[in-house]
């Protein structure tokens, strides 16, 4: 499938208006111990009052300070301030500092502030090791969003472009701009994972827990070559935390941190355990999860049945660091012994996917070599949940497949100016699937006497290069360029019907040539402005294939 994508103009980040201040009629000179007053209420973005908020005055031409808290009612005065001009500063947890400058107190007068905080913008200082990107901000979520969240994709489910395809509790499927599943490209730590349901009912992106994504970029529109490929939708790149290492000064590092809740509709509760021990040069960290929940229940109070869930998740991280040099091995394991879905006539039975991944990473004179080698390897079991109503349809109906990731990674950022940067890679990524469903007893000739062999060694095999050329003009002004190849060769083995009954449909499929190989190219060009902290805007071209 080729689809070309045209001038995507995105406004990224759109934040309300700054804060406004009124102040009273001027007066006459004042007397030397002339005073005012500045008072004010707080309000979130929303227009709520905010209590609680630290407000602090200064007088410009003395630096004297006083500092106040806001009442219940969002309010916060200062009387007998000394006629002046004077700089207040309101800071309340989760929103932008606000700072009002040169405000005037006349005697007698009381001057007005009506504060509107906002929400900071996504950050966009990406860290060293995670995806570079000039088009997306990375969403790092906080752990309260990480107990609230069923599913890793709910962390992101409010980024501009992303809609999210309800399934099973664990299994939200992210949509960007409408396309989703293999139209959306995962990358979780550098590795390209892929959906081993061969029904596509679990995304890959199930295999992570909330807990374990640190930092999220999701790229709807144009996607750099360097991120992309392979995919018409987008790409979606999540990233654990960086393995954290001893500061100077500090002989040994420890941190352990400990989350848990618990949800009464539905009996849902689950925790999380990080546990990081270092030195200078040796990291070694640790990231486990569990969550539980049966059946929920909906506002009229009817269980809305196959809602169940059960989700076990380990990490282990260890890692090397040098001057210069960055060496890491991450392994985890991810167990979902059952999972109902409500929308399908079919659930999870069991789920276990494994992986190992190997980072390197050379930094040099504002450039760097980064270089990875992944595996995952997931088994996957589909059947009639023990709930569903089962007439006229069979008891059971089991599917199981196998799915194999193995790639790797390799990419060069060569700055060649303090303008330019070059980017250049080559991945490699090969999926390997099987689909074998179980005869069942009693149902020949419909579910038996044979298993159904769906996918027999169904494999692809991707090798993808790509050069990109970013260009930052101005503080405002970027530019970006760049091309990529995929080949990708798809081939798979045999397939057989439960009974004879399928043998026609199965000799066609059989006597057809199933080794393919196509050669794909990819090209990005785009231009961005962002004229300040606030918004940023995207003008660009992309062709795109999956
Ligand atoms: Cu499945």
């Amino acid at each position: 499938m080729r689809v070309k994508l045209l001038l995507a103009l995105l406004p990224a980040v759109c934040l309300l208006g700054p804060a406004k201040y009124t102040h009273a009629q001027q007066s006459s000179a004042p007397p030397p111990t002339a005073t005012g007053r500045i008072a004010g209420v707080v309000k979130d973005p929303l227009g709520a009052v905010v209590p609680g908020a630290k407000v602090e005055v200064k007088n410009l031409a003395s630096d004297f300070t006083r500092t106040a808290t806001t009442n219940p009612e969002g309010s916060f005065a200062f009387d007998g301030l000394a006629v002046g001009h004077y700089q207040t500063t309101i800071v309340v947890s989760g929103f932008e500092i606000v700072i009002v400058r040169d405000i005037a107190v006349l005697a007698d007068r009381e001057t007005v502030l009506d504060i509107a905080l906002r929400i900071p913008p996504l950050k966009t200082d990406i860290e060293v090791n995670a995806p570079e990107t000039e088009t997306s901000a990375a969403i790092r979520p906080q752990p309260d969003e990480v107990a609230r969240s069923r599913n890793t994709a709910e962390l992101f489910e409010n980024a501009p472009g992303v809609s999210l395809r309800e399934n099973g509790q664990l299994a939200s499927v992210p949509l960007l701009h409408g396309m989703g599943d293999e139209r959306a490209r995962l990358v979780v730590n550098g590795m390209t994972v892929s959906s081993a349901c061969a029904n596509h009912m679990n995304p890959p992106l199930s295999y992570v827990a909330p807990s374990q994504a640190a930092e999220i970029v999701v790229m709807a529109g144009i996607t750099p070559v360097s991120m992309g490929g392979d995919s018409i939708g987008g790409t979606i790149a999540v990233e654990s935390r960086q393995p954290v290492f001893a500061k100077a000064g500090e002989r040994l590092h420890q941190e352990t941190a400990a989350t848990g809740f618990y949800r009464s509709n539905g009996q849902n509760y689950g925790g999380s355990i990080t546990e990081w021990i270092s030195g200078r040069n040796l990291a070694m960290g640790y990231v486990g999860s569990w969550t539980t929940n049966s059946d929920y229940t909906d506002g009229s109070g009817h269980k809305v049945t196959s809602t169940y869930a059960q989700s076990t998740d380990h990490a282990v991280t260890l890692a090397t660091q040098g001057a210069r040099n960055f060496l890491g091995v991450e392994g985890s394991l991810h167990h979902v012994p059952y999972q109902g879905f409500p929308n399908a006539q079919m659930d999870m039975v069991r789920n276990v996917a494994e992986s190992l991944n190997l980072h390197f990473r050379r930094s040099y004179e504002g450039g760097a070599l980064d270089a990875r080698v992944f595996w995952q390897n997931t088994w996957h079991s589909m059947n009639i949940g023990h709930d569903k109503s089962t007439f006229p349809m069979p008891m059971n109906m089991p599917m199981n497949t196998h799915g194999r990731d193995l790639g790797y990674t390799v990419k060069l950022d060569l700055p060649l100016s303090a303008l330019q940067t070059l980017r250049a890679g080559n991945e490699l990524h090969r999926f390997v699937l099987d689909d074998r469903w179980p005869a069942v007893a009693g149902a020949a000739p419909y579910m038996g006497p044979d298993t159904f062999v769906s996918i027999d060694n169904g494999r692809r095999l991707r090798v993808g290069s790509f050069a990109e050329l970013a260009s930052k003009w101005s503080s405002q002004w970027t530019t970006l360029f760049g091309l990529r190849n995929d080949t990708v060769w798809t081939n798979a083995g045999p397939v057989q019907g439960y009974s004879s009954m399928y043998s026609a449909d199965a000799a066609a499929f059989n006597a057809l040539n199933r080794a393919i190989r196509d050669v794909n190219f990819d090209a990005t060009a785009t231009l961005r402005f962002e004229p300040n902290a606030a918004g940023s805007y995207e003008l660009g071209y992309a062709r795109k294939t999956r």
